[in-house]
């Protein structure tokens, strides 16, 4: 597979209603693109880091950077590349700066499948034709808004309902809407918002039926969780402390979750998220797959691997029309009855649409060939 051409594009797109969670407020959408062409195919990857180090250490300036000094040199000077599951060994010895890697292989998975004529679902050897959707909702200014807010989007037919906590608005937010919707799916996350002396808070959330609360403490933590997971009935899912297979065998070892959040940028890529499912299958511990705020690209990418058999709780990967006023792809990401069917064209299956890249791109750049200005 001869790759002539890299292209990276910075994109700016402004999200419909401002999402807030215990880390900030995110009014838009930084990232990056990267368009890796062959003679006959483009492959596109989405980098989810964001404008700032505040999910994750990573930023849209450090991924441009990891990218052109490292990364897409030592891709583009390895040269019998056979299948994409290489290319995690080829970046392996740098070190994390995942959501980098992920993006750039994530195009590479796109261009091999578009150049092999399948699905990018069928490459990673998912199985389903459709999966099961819920929707991430952040802090609201009251719990009449944030009812209102749940409401909408129970009637649209998400099949899960995720709540954004943080110190001040947790309990009684939760139960608000548990009172007022006694039996829909729900669950909190709280990114890393809490302490082990928050213990007795996390207690009292037993009684809520949640199905999961997700990283309630550090973001780099397994050992703490563990003592929480301990001491509650809730199932705990990790997001933000794993980064590779290696952390959630661990987590899974001191019993730190019962869930996993699969997240393709923070796993660094799509081969490792493939061990990371296949390892929690013979686990018997389920996952899903999260989301970051992303364009139709990254949610193509973010589709395609929920299709694997382990991916048995609905994910994050809402509809385009959740987060934007026009995506960047056609046809755009649509949901019907919480459940999105897997595209079957080639590839991630969602053609970006060319006019509206360029109206959202802020900078573009070729970063291979070189090109040597003197
Ligand atoms: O913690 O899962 C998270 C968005 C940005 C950063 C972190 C998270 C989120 C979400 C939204 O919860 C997921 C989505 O709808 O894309
Ligand atoms: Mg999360």
């Amino acid at each position: 597979m001869e790759i002539n051409k890299v292209v990276l594009r910075k994109m700016n797109l402004e999200l419909k209603s401002p999402f807030q969670t215990s880390f900030g407020v995110q009014k838009e959408r930084d990232f990056m693109i990267i368009e890796l062409h062959s003679d006959n195919h483009i492959g596109y990857g989405e980098c989810v880091a964001s404008a700032k180090p505040l999910y994750s250490e990573e930023t849209v300036g450090t991924v441009e950077l990891m990218l052109e000094e490292f990364l897409i040199p030592a891709l583009m000077n390895k040269k019998d590349i056979k299948h994409p599951d290489e290319l995690s060994e080829i970046f392996k010895p740098f070190r994390r700066n995942n959501m980098a890697k992920a993006a750039l292989e994530g195009a590479y998975w796109d261009l091999f499948a578009k150049e092999n004529n399948i699905p990018l679902y069928k490459a990673l050897g998912g199985t389903k034709s459709e999966i099961e959707v819920g929707v991430s909702i952040g802090i609201q200014k009251s719990l009449e808004d944030l009812i209102k807010v749940v409401e909408g989007f129970v009637d649209e037919g998400y099949k899960r309902i995720k709540l954004k906590i943080q110190p001040g608005y947790d309990l009684d937010i939760l139960e608000g809407i548990r009172k007022q919707f006694p039996n829909i799916d729900m669950m909190a996350d709280a990114n890393s918002a809490y302490t082990l002396e928050d213990i007795d808070l996390f207690k009292k959330m037993d009684n809520l039926n949640l199905m999961m609360i997700e990283q309630p403490l550090a973001h780099d933590d397994i050992i703490d969780h563990s003592k929480l997971q301990n001491e509650i009935k809730s199932s705990i899912c990790l997001d933000e402390s794993i980064h590779s297979l290696e952390d959630a065998k661990k987590a899974i070892e001191l019993e730190s979750c019962k869930i996993i959040n699969i997240k393709i940028g923070r796993v660094g890529g799509l081969t490792e998220a493939k061990k990371i499912h296949n390892y929690c299958e013979s686990k018997g511990i389920p996952v899903w797959c999260g989301g970051m705020l992303e364009s139709g690209i990254g949610r193509a990418h973010n589709i395609a691997i929920s299709s694997l058999p382990n991916f048995t709780l609905p994910g994050d990967t809402a509809a385009s029309s959740r987060y934007w006023n026009e995506d960047i792809i056609s046809p755009e990401v649509t949901v019907q009855n919480g459940t999105i069917q897997l595209p079957s064209s080639a590839g991630i299956g969602y053609e970006p649409n060319d006019t509206l890249m360029d109206k959202y791109t802020t900078s573009i750049k070729e970063v291979f060939p070189k090109k040597i200005l003197s």
